[in-house]
């Protein structure tokens, strides 16, 4: 029955091999389908396979937004191009943390090489983290951080500087505000560490360099379009001086420029619109008008996290964080960079 768990999960990843990777310029990136319901937590643990393949298991949030789809995306890709070398096993957590400590723990039921997976939120990590350092088990953060406590817990975090990305969104916000102005923002998921960091790069950055602009409102939209949409309705009703709006995802920032329109103003210029992720959504609102900035945040992290594992696997140490570069782009540079976007 273990085994079945594992073929089971391979087959679900297999079969995404249609799947395009982020980095394929060759195809177009298709729009990423709904990753598999092969939850962890929906199976018993499978033993893991006696070969000498990297087995990575991959406990992912879920689909909130572009981005994570993205992400999910260029990971099922790179696996499918790879089986020789990897074995995947995947598993949506379908947003909830209790799911992912439940992948996790079938992970090291399984006795996979290597765990990876991007911490829905920066708590209530502990103790399921030292059952993986119990078990002789790297951890690779992805995408998202832990609280310091946990930092002798998990082996590196690949992911971008979230403080850099706000200060870079403020920075687009001030500019375009001339110094002054009311900013509303759209926060992430509450306790995710992208959200935390990108406020707290955001909120600082126009602190220090543009003093007279307020943030006059600030509340999560979870990184979906459809309450970033609800949240920025509130926003409207409650304000009539909003002269900008930071998203902490495209998605929210998208949401943001629908309850705009239905507000009867002009996104895009009554009110300055600036987003993280670098999603392809953004750069076509940029080229409508409608959106000013995204500050890209690389979702094409697969390659990245299974060489890591792969040297993880080998008994080599790697560095603590391994940061990603990221691009900042405002709406004069997105009709050249769209065709070049992969996610
Ligand atoms: C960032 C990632 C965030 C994205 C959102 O590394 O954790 O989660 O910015 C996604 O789009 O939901």
């Amino acid at each position: 029955m273990r085994k079945g768990f594992l073929a089971a999960s391979l087959a679900a990843t297999m079969g995404l091999s249609l799947l395009v990777g982020c980095g394929t310029s060759s195809e177009p990136a298709a729009a990423a389908p709904a990753a598999p319901e092969a939850t962890a937590e929906a199976a018993p643990a499978a033993s893991k396979p006696a070969n000498s393949k990297l087995v990575v298991g991959f406990a992912q949030i879920g689909q909130e937004s572009g981005w994570r789809d993205g992400e999910t995306n260029d990971i099922q890709w790179y696996a499918a191009q790879h089986t020789d070398e990897i074995d995947l096993v995947f598993a949506d957590a379908q947003q909830k943390q209790e799911n992912q400590i439940k992948a996790i723990r079938n992970f090291i039921d399984m006795g996979v090489d290597v765990i990876a997976f991007p911490p829905v939120v920066e708590t209530g990590w502990e103790a399921v983290l030292t059952e993986c350092k119990e078990a002789g088990i790297p951890v690779i953060l992805v995408d998202r951080g832990v609280d310091e406590s946990c930092a002798d817990l998990y082996a590196t975090q690949i992911s971008s500087d979230f403080i850099w990305e706000g200060a870079q969104a403020a920075d687009i916000v001030g500019d375009l505000l001339g110094g002054k102005g009311n900013v509303v923002e759209l926060e992430g998921t509450v306790g995710a560490s992208a959200a935390n960091e990108r406020k707290e790069g955001f909120d600082k950055e126009l602190a220090d360099k543009y003093p007279d602009i307020k943030i006059i409102e600030s509340q999560t939209g979870d990184f979906t379009r459809a309450l970033g949409k609800e949240v920025m309705e509130s926003f409207l009703k409650s304000h009539d001086d909003i002269n900008a709006v930071f998203a902490h995802n495209d998605d929210m920032a998208l949401g943001a420029i629908e309850a705009i329109k239905e507000a009867g103003k002009k996104p895009g210029e009554d009110i300055i619109v600036v987003g993280c992720d670098g999603v392809k959504g953004a750069f076509e609102a940029m080229v409508a008008g409608e959106m000013n900035g995204t500050v890209e945040c690389n979702p094409c992290l697969a390659k990245q996290i299974f060489e890591t594992a792969a040297k993880l696997k080998a008994g080599e140490t790697v560095d603590k964080w391994i940061v990603s570069n990221d691009g900042v782009f405002r709406q004069e540079d997105a009709e050249a960079e769209l065709p070049n976007r992969t996610y």
